[in-house]
C-alpha cells in the first residue's frame, strides 16, 4: 500500500478504498447489489442498451473520434478483380470445402457506447503538497508514470501500426472494471419525460422534483441511468448527424451545481450513465472563478471520486418499457472490453427486467 498524495482534492474519496485502490465507486457494487439487482428480475426481458458502434456517424459530435473501420484480414493473396475477400480453402487444396471471412477493426473506444475508464480525465492539481500542480489521476495515479497513453498519436496510418509502441497503463485502465464485470442494480431517471428534447441543464433542485414526482429512489450502490432522448434523435439521424441540432438538444447534468455534485457522493451512486454525449452538458456560461476544469461533472466523477460514466447508451426502448410497467430498476451487466491500459471502451450493456 502506497498513498500516492499528501493532500487529496476537497470532496474526493482518495484513500477511502485503499491506498492502491483502482475501482473507485464501483467498489459499492458487491454481491448485495448484485443480489438487488437480480431481485427486480421479473419478466426474464432483456434490453441491449448499445447503439451500432457506428453510430453517431461521421464526426460532428466529437472532431477527434472518428468511426470504426474494418478490414478483411486475408488469409492469401486477393486474385485478380476478387470483390469479396472470403476465402475458399479450395485454393489451398481441392478437397477443401471450408469458406473463411475474418477481420480487424480500428475503434475509436469513446466513438459509440462506451463507459470513460478512470484514466480518462485527471487534473492538474498538488497532490504532494509541494506548490506546484501535478497531473494525477483518481486516488493519486500519476500522468507519465501511473498513466500511460499510448505513444503514437492516430494520424499515423496503418504502414506505421507494426512499429507502434502501446505501453499499457500501469494503474486505472478499463480492464479494472471488466475485473468487477459491471453488474448490479441499475435505477433508471426519465429525464426526458419531464423535458422533452429541451436543452436543459438539470440541477440538483430539479432532480429531487423528478425523484419525488417520478416516485423514483436511488440508494447506495446503486447504478444511476439517465435517459435524455439523444438516443432516438442520434437513431433518426441515420448517420448523417447534423451537429449543431445534437448539441443543442436534450436535457444532462449541470456540473456547476456543488448541490448536485455532493447529491452524488453522499448517496453513493456507483456509476452515472446517460444517452447523452458527456452526462453533463457542455457549460454554456463561466459560473465558475479561477481556474476550474471544463467538464466539472467529469472531474467530481472520474478524478475525485472514481465514478465512471457511461456515455451514448441506448436507453429509450428500456425507460418506455419502465414507464409502461411503473418501475424504475432493473439488472444492469454492462462488462467493458478487457483491454489492457485502456482509457474507455465501448461496451453492450444488457438490462434485465
Ligand atoms: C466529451 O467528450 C465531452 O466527453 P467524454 O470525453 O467523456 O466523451
Amino acid at each position: 500500500m502506497t498513498q500516492r498524495w499528501k493532500r487529496r482534492p476537497n470532496g474526493s474519496n482518495w484513500g477511502d478504498f485503499g491506498s492502491d485502490d483502482q475501482r473507485g465507486s464501483m467498489n459499492l457494487v458487491g454481491p448485495e447489489q448484485v443480489h438487488k439487482g437480480l431481485a427486480e428480475v421479473a419478466e426474464g426481458r432483456t434490453f441491449n442498451l448499445s447503439l451500432p458502434l457506428d453510430y453517431p456517424g461521421g464526426t460532428a459530435l466529437h472532431p477527434r473520434r472518428q468511426p470504426p473501420r474494418r478490414f478483411a484480414t486475408l488469409r492469401g493473396a486477393p486474385q485478380e478483380g476478387e470483390q469479396c475477400f472470403c476465402f475458399a480453402m479450395s485454393r489451398v487444396n481441392p478437397f477443401y470445402t471450408d469458406v473463411y471471412s475474418d477481420d480487424m477493426v480500428v475503434l475509436h473506444t469513446q466513438y459509440s457506447t462506451q463507459w470513460d475508464g478512470l484514466a480518462h480525465v485527471g487534473a492538474e492539481f498538488d497532490a504532494d503538497g509541494d506548490g506546484v500542480d501535478e497531473r494525477v489521476f483518481y486516488n493519486g495515479y500519476r500522468a507519465g508514470t501511473d498513466v500511460l497513453p499510448a505513444t503514437r498519436a492516430q494520424s499515423a496510418g496503418p504502414a506505421a501500426w507494426d512499429t507502434w509502441e502501446n505501453p499499457q497503463a500501469l494503474a486505472l485502465g478499463i480492464e479494472q472494471l471488466a475485473d468487477h464485470g459491471a453488474q448490479g442494480r441499475a435505477v433508471l431517471v426519465s429525464l426526458h419525460r419531464h423535458y422533452g428534447r429541451q436543452n436543459h441543464a438539470v440541477g440538483y433542485d430539479d432532480l429531487m422534483r423528478i425523484l419525488e414526482t417520478d416516485r423514483v429512489v436511488v440508494e447506495r450502490g446503486d447504478m444511476l441511468c439517465l435517459h435524455t432522448g439523444l438516443d432516438d434523435l442520434i437513431l433518426s439521424m441515420n448517420k448523417q448527424p447534423d451537429g449543431p441540432t445534437l448539441l443543442t438538444s436534450c436535457a444532462g447534468l449541470d456540473g456547476g451545481d456543488q448541490r448536485l455534485l455532493n447529491w452524488i457522493t453522499d448517496t453513493g451512486v456507483a456509476a452515472l450513465i446517460s444517452d447523452n454525449f458527456a452526462v453533463e452538458l457542455m457549460p454554456k456560461g463561466m459560473r465558475m472563478q479561477g481556474r476550474h476544469a471544463m467538464l466539472p461533472l467529469h472531474e467530481h466523477c472520474l478524478f475525485k471520486n472514481g465514478i465512471h460514466l457511461g456515455e451514448l447508451w441506448r436507453l429509450g426502448e428500456l425507460a418506455r418499457w419502465l414507464q409502461a410497467h411503473d418501475r424504475s430498476r432493473f439488472l444492469l451487466t454492462a462488462p467493458p472490453l478487457n483491454l489492457p491500459g485502456a482509457a474507455g471502451s465501448p461496451v453492450t450493456p444488457i438490462a434485465t427486467v
